[in-house]
């Protein structure tokens, strides 16, 4: 294998910091990226740190000198101010797919969400059927920015042939902490699956031709409504399930059906709360 390097936007934010110990490989260089300054190189640590917005063309362009792959995860996580989301979120991922081109980086990450399509419900769904390309229903302007996000992956994938899968990434913390986000759920460890598949080059020995994907993010949860179909044609096969977390969560409810929009939307409480305004 050659020597491969990584470029992570957003890699001091909360998916950033728990990628960085789980994305390290021989060979593999994580170039670190984040307008809060992430942490220096530890002892034997394969990584390169830079202190910049992707909003910033002339650091974006810097920064993707060299760069075999690109997983964006910077921008604002919640819902904002629209004038916030529009420039960091929406121009932001322009600036990065435009340095992407212009450097020939062959292949994008985008961190899309689980908000791009909020407005799904348990309803819309069987068995966990859902397919990861059903229509956007954003629920909130960051929503809007995730379904943006897509749209300007798919664009630069058809003009520019990038490969770009893009994620829609449900919870990715280190648990589940409530009825919903048993379902949501993307342990750290299936998060590292999911970025490795999308980093590598085949899938049981087949050679992947570029293209343009959708791809849930998410773990083989009991509880889960969407399809892992998408995911496993690009070789993420999750090995992860929150129920082990369901009982010390739920106690005595743990069978109850979910209740409100807040437990039976995919977006949970963003398809509640006001449009623009910090959560
Ligand atoms: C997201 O898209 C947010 O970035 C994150 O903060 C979580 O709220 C997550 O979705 C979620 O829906 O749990």
């Amino acid at each position: 294998t050659h020597a491969q390097t990584v470029l992570i936007t957003g890699a001091n934010g909360g998916v950033g910091r728990l990628m960085r110990p789980r994305l390290a490989r021989a060979g593999r260089t994580l170039r670190l990226l984040d307008v809060v300054r992430p942490e220096p190189a530890a002892a034997g640590e394969a990584v390169e740190i830079v202190e910049a917005s992707v909003t910033d063309e002339v650091a974006m362009r810097e920064a993707c000198a060299g760069v075999d792959a690109i997983i964006h995860l910077g921008g604002i996580s919640v819902e904002a101010p629209w004038a916030d989301i529009l420039a960091v979120n929406i121009d932001g991922t322009r600036v990065v797919l435009e340095a992407a081109r212009d450097a020939g980086v062959p292949r994008v990450v985008l961190a899309s969400s689980n908000h791009a399509v909020g407005f799904y419900g348990m309803d819309d769904a069987f068995d966990g059927d859902l397919p990861a390309d059903r229509l956007p229903r954003p629920d909130t302007y960051y929503g809007v920015s995730k379904v943006a996000m897509e749209g300007l992956g798919s664009l630069f994938h058809d003009r520019y042939g990038i490969d770009v899968t893009c994620l829609r990434i449900g919870s990715c913390f280190e648990k589940p902490w409530d009825r919903r986000s048993l379902w949501t759920w993307m342990s750290p460890a299936d998060g590292a699956r999911l970025f490795e598949a999308c980093l590598s080059e085949a899938d049981g020995g087949e050679a992947r031709e570029p293209g343009f994907r959708i791809v849930w993010g998410i773990s083989r949860n009991t509880r889960s409504w969407w399809s892992l179909a998408a995911g496993e044609a690009i070789g993420y096969h999750p090995q992860d399930d929150s129920e082990v977390y369901a009982a010390e969560l739920l106690g005595d409810a743990v069978d109850d059906e979910p209740q409100g929009l807040e437990e039976r939307l995919a977006g949970g409480k963003f398809c509640l709360t006001p449009l623009g305004q910090h959560m």
